[in-house]
Formats: structure tokens, sequence, C-alpha cells
């Protein structure tokens, strides 16, 4: 099968940029399934994770009990078209002498990939490739992602890589590693079937605080603001026994305690999916946390989903308010008014703790009037759940970009940078003593 001696592959993890971040449970969990598809073909791959908060250079590895924690970050001048922004920039991640020593101990690579992933990181992207580059200066970079999915031809452009390759890379990752290493093989699995996937390569990281589990790919909804169907166009889903299998195999080998659903909807089709999932991961009677950072829809949650999160381990819930259509956005449609209190006294009732349920509520849409958000946050609170807001982010190419094109104070079409959501940038101006308000109605007891 394989033509040449196996290649050595650096797959590499990038700085974010930003005016603030933090690990609120991210992995770079398709970069590392790629790692996990290329070594069980033979292929050498080295880890190099700009973000690891474990970093054995690091002074205050940052644990935390459910795995989150902060980013080591280093104050850094503004790009340009953020520079009249009053608030600090920096770079989260390692410092870069402990990268350019990372990369050099990895040793010579044949091929380099870099994932990607806020359209708005990109200059952090452009930075990590060159270091690379800087190191190894013939050494191909093949980027892909979310930024290189949602905008390829500005990744070409803007971040140094040699080649761009949108889209999931189960498939086409192959054909990449013959064209720049002329290491030719063919998967030995489907790559149209999830259930055949490798379990992502975690184990390549210095630390596992956490594992993020993927149960489908895509997403049966088309919520105007979210580019899922577009990242992922095709819904694939993998069977509940393969995903409880997955929960057991990191916690029996490598002790992991906490998960984190990336799920776009993993209640949707509960019956066939969530429900035997929940159901087989109670029986196996460990004491495991599972999280939900990327939000559960409000509408399919019943008893019976309530009473298997506790019993299966939930520890913190957030939901989301949007309905599938995204039409209506704000708490304030009958329908999903009470579909969401209905939601909320289920998980209560079934005894989730009430500090660990959070609604997220979308704050800062073209076109949105800020205080009926204030309406919302008590509604939420009414509830006995806490209010957490989401500063809405313009993606190009969902339904809703040209809105937010329109609405924008900037010119989101010609810089991603004026996406980043800690602009409001679909917000007339940035009324900062309305969102302080905001803030504080929504932490307020
Ligand atoms: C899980 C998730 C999160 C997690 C963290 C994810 C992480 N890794 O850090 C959490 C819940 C914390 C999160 C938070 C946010 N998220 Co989010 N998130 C996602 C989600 C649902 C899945 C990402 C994922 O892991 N996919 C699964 C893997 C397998 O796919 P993948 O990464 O794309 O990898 C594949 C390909 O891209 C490719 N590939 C990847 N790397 C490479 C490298 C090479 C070289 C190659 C060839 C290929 C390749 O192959 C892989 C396998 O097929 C996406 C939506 C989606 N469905 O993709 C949104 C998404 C990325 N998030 C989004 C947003 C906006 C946010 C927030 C800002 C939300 C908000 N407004 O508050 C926050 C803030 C994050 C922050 N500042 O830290 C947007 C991004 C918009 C943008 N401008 O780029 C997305 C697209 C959702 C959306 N609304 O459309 N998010």
């Amino acid at each position: 099968m394989m033509t040449v001696d196996s290649p050595h592959i650096i797959c590499i993890n990038p700085w974010i940029h930003d005016f603030a971040a933090y690990d609120f449970w991210a992995k770079p969990l398709g970069l590392l399934s790629l790692a996990a598809v290329l070594r069980t073909h033979g292929v050498r791959v080295s880890y190099v994770d700009c973000l690891d908060r474990f970093h054995p250079k690091a002074d205050h590895p940052g644990y935390s009990a459910d795995g989150r924690g902060p980013y080591r970050k280093t104050p850094i001048p503004a790009p340009k078209p953020l520079a009249d922004v009053p608030a600090r920039f920096s770079r989260y991640g390692i410092d870069p002498r402990w990268l350019a020593a990372d990369l050099a101990s990895a040793g010579r690579p044949d091929l380099v990939l870099v994932t990607s992933l806020m359209t708005y990181w990109y200059t952090g992207v452009a930075e990590t490739i060159a270091a690379v580059k800087r190191l190894y200066p013939d050494a191909p970079v093949l980027l892909g992602g979310i930024y290189a999915t949602l905008l390829p031809e500005h990744a070409l452009a803007h971040t140094g890589a040699d080649e761009v390759l949108p889209g999931p890379a189960e498939a086409t990752i192959f054909r990449a590693i013959e064209k720049y290493a002329g290491f030719s093989c063919r998967p030995d699995f489907d790559p149209a079937d999830i259930d055949a996937f490798p379990y992502p390569a975690f184990d390549l990281q210095s630390e596992i605080p956490y594992v993020p589990l993927l149960t489908a790919r895509g997403c049966p909804n088309r919520c105007a603001y979210c580019a899922s169907h577009v990242l992922q166009p095709r819904r694939m889903r993998c069977l509940p026994e393969n995903a409880a299998a997955e929960i057991a195999y990191w916690h029996d080998r490598f002790g992991v305690r906490n998960f984190a659903f990336y799920d776009d909807a993993l209640l949707a089709d509960a019956e066939d999916h969530a429900i035997p999932l929940l159901e087989r991961i109670a029986a196996m009677k460990k004491d495991l946390s599972f999280h939900t950072p990327n939000a559960l829809h409000v509408r399919p949650i019943t008893s019976k989903i309530a009473d298997l999160m506790v019993k299966a381990g939930f520890a913190t819930l957030r939901l989301g308010l949007e309905t599938a259509d995204g039409k209506n956005r704000e708490l304030d449609d009958k329908v999903r008014h009470e579909e969401f209190v209905r939601a909320a006294r289920l998980l209560l009732e079934a005894g989730v703790d009430e500090k660990r349920i959070g609604a997220y509520l979308l704050v800062g849409l073209p076109g949105q009037d800020l205080s009926s958000v204030e309406a919302s946050i008590d509604t939420v609170k009414k509830c006995g759940i806490r209010p957490v807001l989401a500063y809405y982010t313009p993606i190009p190419r969902t339904r809703m970009w040209a809105a937010a094109c329109r609405a924008s104070r900037y010119d989101l079409a010609a810089e991603p940078l004026f996406t980043n959501n800690s602009l409001m940038p679909c917000m007339p101006e940035y009324d900062r003593p309305l969102i302080n308000r905001l803030k504080q109605r929504a932490s307020a007891a």
C-alpha cells in the first residue's frame, strides 16, 4: 500500500490573537481526528499545541476541577484594523521560544498541517505559520479547519500557508499527503462512516484534562446565524454504543473524567440516539462529568431525558434559546417561551444544580433592540437558571451574513477581524453602559 518510507507530519494547533480567550473545553477535535487517521495509516505524526495550558515550561499549569482553565496570555499590539479599539489585545498560548523549541525537537517535517477556528483569529494562524517557516522554510504548510473552510481565498492570501484545503478532510488528506510527501496510501476506512473513524489522538497532548465528544457531524437545523451546514454538509451520526465505548476508553485508559459534547444537535432524534447513549453512560456507573458548552436545544428535553442526564452525570448544561429556523430569536415568542420554561422546570425537577444550568441569550444581532435582552434575562432568571450572554459573531456564508454586513458599522466583508464579537460589530455603536448593564443584570443573584 505504501510507496515510500513513512513521512513525518507535524500537526499544529495555532495561537489565538484576541481581546479575550479562555479554554471552555476547547480542543482542536478536527485536527486530532486527522492526526489519528494518519497515524493509523503508517504516518509518523508529531503534535505541537500552541494553546497547551499544561506545557512543561509553563509556571502555573491551569488546572480546574471540570477541565476548563485560562490560557497563558501575552499582550501584543492589535492588528492595524483594530488599533483604535480601546481594549488590550493579546496572544493566547505558549511563549514563541517554546514553540520554536517544540518544532525543533519534533524534527524536520515532510509536511505541516495547521488547523484554524474562528475567522477573526487568522492573524494568530499567520504568526504560527511564520514561526514554522522560520525554522523549516522548505516544509510545505497545509491549512484547514473552520476559518480555512469559510474563507479559503482569504486564508491563502493572508496566512503564509502553501495550500488551503477546505472542508472535512478525512477523505481529502490522503491526496495532499501524496502530493507533498510522496506517500501514497488509500484510506482503509469509509470516510463517510463516522463509526469507522479512529478516536481523535488526544493522547498526543501533554495532558488530557477533558475529552470533547462528537457523536454526530453536521446539524439537521438551518439556523440563520450558524455555519454548521457549510462546515459539515453531510450529516453523520455514530451508534450510541460506539459513543459509549469511546467514553469508557478515555476513562479506563487515561483516567479522563470530564467530557464536553461538541454536537450541534445532541438531542435530535433522541429516541434513537441521545436516550440510548445516556442509558449506556448511566449504566457504566463511572464517576464522570459531562458538559454541553455548545448548547442543547430546549424543545426535545423531556422528563425522561432530564432524568437520564442527571443519572449519566451531566454537570454543566447550556441551553440554546434559538429555534431551529432561526426566526424567533428573542424570548418573546409564546411557544418558545413555554418550551423554555418547561425545559428549565424538568431539569431542575430532575435534580440538575441550578447554578450549572445556563441559557445562552444572543446579544448583538443585526437590528436587535438590546433593551429587549433585559426582559429575556429576567425571564431566564424567573425560571431559576442562569442567563449567559452570547455575543453574536457574524459568519460568512450564513443566511444572516448579508443582514449583518448591512447593519454593521464596519466593512465585515473586507476584513474578518471586524467580525470579532467583542466589537459587537452589528450594533450601530458599542454602547458600553448598556452592555455593562446587561452583564450586571445577567450575573446579579
Ligand atoms: C465545538 C464548538 C465550539 C467549542 C470549542 C471548539 C474548539 N475547538 O475550540 C465551544 C463550545 C467552546 C465554542 C465556542 C464558541 N464558538 Co464554536 N463551534 C463549535 C462547533 C460546534 C464544532 C467545531 C468542531 O470541533 N467541529 C468538529 C470537527 C471534526 O470539525 P473541524 O474542526 O471543522 O475539522 C474538520 C475540518 O475543518 C478539517 N480540518 C480541521 N483542521 C484541519 C487542518 C488541516 C491541515 C486540514 C487539511 C483539514 C483540517 O478536517 C476536520 C475533520 O473533518 C462549530 C460548528 C461546527 N459544526 O463546526 C462552532 C463554531 C466554530 N463556533 C463558532 C463561534 C462563533 C463560537 C463562539 C464565538 C460563540 C459565541 N458567539 O459566543 C464561541 C467562542 C469561542 C472562543 N472565543 O473561544 C462559529 C465560528 C464562527 C467564525 N467566525 O469562525 C462556529 C462555526 C459555529 C457557528 N455559529 O456557525 N465552539
